[in-house]
């Protein structure tokens, strides 16, 4: 149980909760402790990299692993049930095939075997994505893998009924809650070092009605975009890629601390010729970013989780950029430009603290969010934080921010729950109320470091509005759980209607 697995490369991409966990899972009736509130009926979703086999480099990292897709199902009769299963990608049969690693470096074509070169390559590993009754598992470098919401058996590549035409679909889609439209992009669109972007729009029905192409001001790795109500945004921050670096065997990504990051920003529904691109400082980076929304006067406002350099220690070791990790810093971070103005540039304000995983109702996606949930870290925590992820650190705090009537000076941070020494917190999801006026409920797995290379897991539910008084309900999980990426709540009355 406290074993090492040495056949993976002991360093911190493949050690403690970064051990890969190396099996599907099936547990059911599992207890539910205290009180379940009755609007949390439904699934949870999360993504896991987990690498099937060894890599085929030791300097591998965290997000190459193999997509894994877990549900924590809470059942009719009060338990729960928890499954973790492969997602089933080309390349992960093919690994099976010959029992080995056979792909090569993170993003890099130029280094898989001689034998499976043209075979789709992406581990389908960062977010669970749900809409129109389909669960794609997403990740950047490629297209989405459908699996049944029921089972996480893998249906196959997905392609919009062959309707999409780019390569890519990022892992962080945007959908409207009013007119349940998805909106999303990939980038890379054409292979790697692309500069080319796809925007694409699905209607409420899952059908692709519009994909068009347009250039990015260079090769960036876009993690995540935004919607408002009349515009799409496209964030550009200056950690780049090059197909020399990809040939001769080198990193997907290197970070440019004096290159310019862009805020791209476009009708919604209009054309890609219409993008107008806002200058914004040198050499920031954020990988999610929390809402974006028009104020009355037609002026955008985005907010981000912006930091001073790429967040990801292997990428900034990539770019022979030395910083002790104190030195990364970073803030909720608000971007604001007027579409019909001539300011060529964003103007920039802290709304919130450092962190990351930010979270809003999906009803409010696009439109102003008077609130938001994000993770950060205890400023009072005495020792290190739990170590795991691709950053090295675990959040061990999740905040409430009030932009109505927190203070400024505090971040709007109104509310928080801080876990004890050798805990963390995964990404949280959002369960709306049924009760007017009560902020809802969120569903997040925790990790406790219960001895040497040995750890705890279970999922919690919180008020929504009362964080600080603990969880409300709890499912110890049984079993080893590396980091999550991102996850997504499906209430029951949605996964009742999929034709089975
Ligand atoms: C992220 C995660 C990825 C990836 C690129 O969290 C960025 C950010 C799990 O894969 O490939
Ligand atoms: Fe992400």
């Amino acid at each position: 149980m406290a074993t090492v697995d040495a056949a993976f490369p002991q360093t911190s991409h493949f050690i403690g909760l970064n051990q890969p966990v190396g099996r599907e899972v099936t547990l059911t009736h599992l207890a539910v402790e205290g009180t379940l509130p009755p609007e949390v009926c439904g699934s949870f979703y999360r993504a896991i990299p987990d690498p099937h086999y060894p890599p085929k480099f030791a300097d591998d990292n965290v997000l190459s692993g193999d997509g894994m897709v877990s549900r924590l199902a809470f059942n009719a009769d009060g338990t729960a049930d928890f499954l973790i299963r492969y997602v089933r990608t080309a390349r992960w049969l093919a690994e099976a095939e010959k029992g080995r690693a056979r792909f090569g470096r993170y993003r890099n074509i130029f280094t898989d075997d001689e034998d499976v070169q043209g075979v789709d390559r992406t581990v389908a590993n960062t977010t669970p994505v749900w809409h129109a009754g389909r669960m794609l598992m997403a990740k950047e470098d490629g297209r989405p893998y459908q699996v049944d919401p029921i089972t996480l058996d893998t249906i196959g590549s997905y392609d919009f009924d062959g309707a999409l035409k780019s390569e890519t679909m990022t892992a962080h889609v945007r959908i409207d809650g009013h007119t349940g439209e998805l909106f999303f992009y990939g980038y890379e669109a054409d292979g790697p070092a692309s500069t080319k972007v796809a925007y694409c729009i699905v209607d409420a029905s899952g059908k692709l009605v519009k994909e068009q192409w347009f250039d990015a001001p260079y090769c960036a790795m876009m993690h995540d975009f935004a919607i408002t109500k009349n515009y799409a945004l496209f964030p550009i921050y200056p950690t780049t890629c090059s197909l020399d670096r990809l040939k001769a065997g080198g990193d997907h990504w290197v970070h440019e601390p004096e290159t310019d990051s862009w805020l791209g920003v476009m009708p919604r529904y209009g054309d890609v010729s219409e993008i107008r691109w806002f200058k914004g400082p040198k050499g920031v980076s954020a990988y999610h970013f929390m809402n974006a929304f028009e104020d009355e006067a037609g002026v955008i406002h985005f907010d981000q989780c912006l930091s001073n350099t790429n967040a990801f220690p292997f990428i900034r070791e990539a770019s022979g950029i030395h910083m002790a990790p104190w030195d990364v810093k970073g803030a909720l971070t608000r971007w604001s430009v007027d579409p019909k103005g001539d300011a060529t540039s964003v103007s920039e304000s802290v709304v919130g603290p450092p962190g990351d995983f930010p979270l809003i109702p999906a009803a409010m996606q696009g439109r102003p969010n008077p609130y938001g949930w994000m993770l950060t870290m205890n400023p009072e925590m005495q020792g290190p934080p739990l170590f795991g992820g691709p950053v090295g650190a675990m959040f061990n705090t999740i905040v409430r921010l009030d932009f109505v009537h927190g203070a400024a000076e505090a971040g709007h941070v109104v509310d928080a729950l801080a876990l004890p020494q050798g805990w963390s917190i995964n990404e949280p999801v959002h369960v709306p109320s049924a009760q007017e006026g009560h902020l809802g409920y969120i569903v997040a797995i925790v990790d406790e470091q219960t001895g040497d290379n040995q750890f705890a897991h279970a999922a919690w539910v919180l008020d929504a509005g009362a964080l600080h008084a603990g969880p409300l309900a709890k499912v110890a999980i049984p079993t080893r759980l590396r980091p999550q990426v991102h996850g997504w709540w499906v209430p029951q009355s949605q996964l009742d209607k999929v034709a089975r």
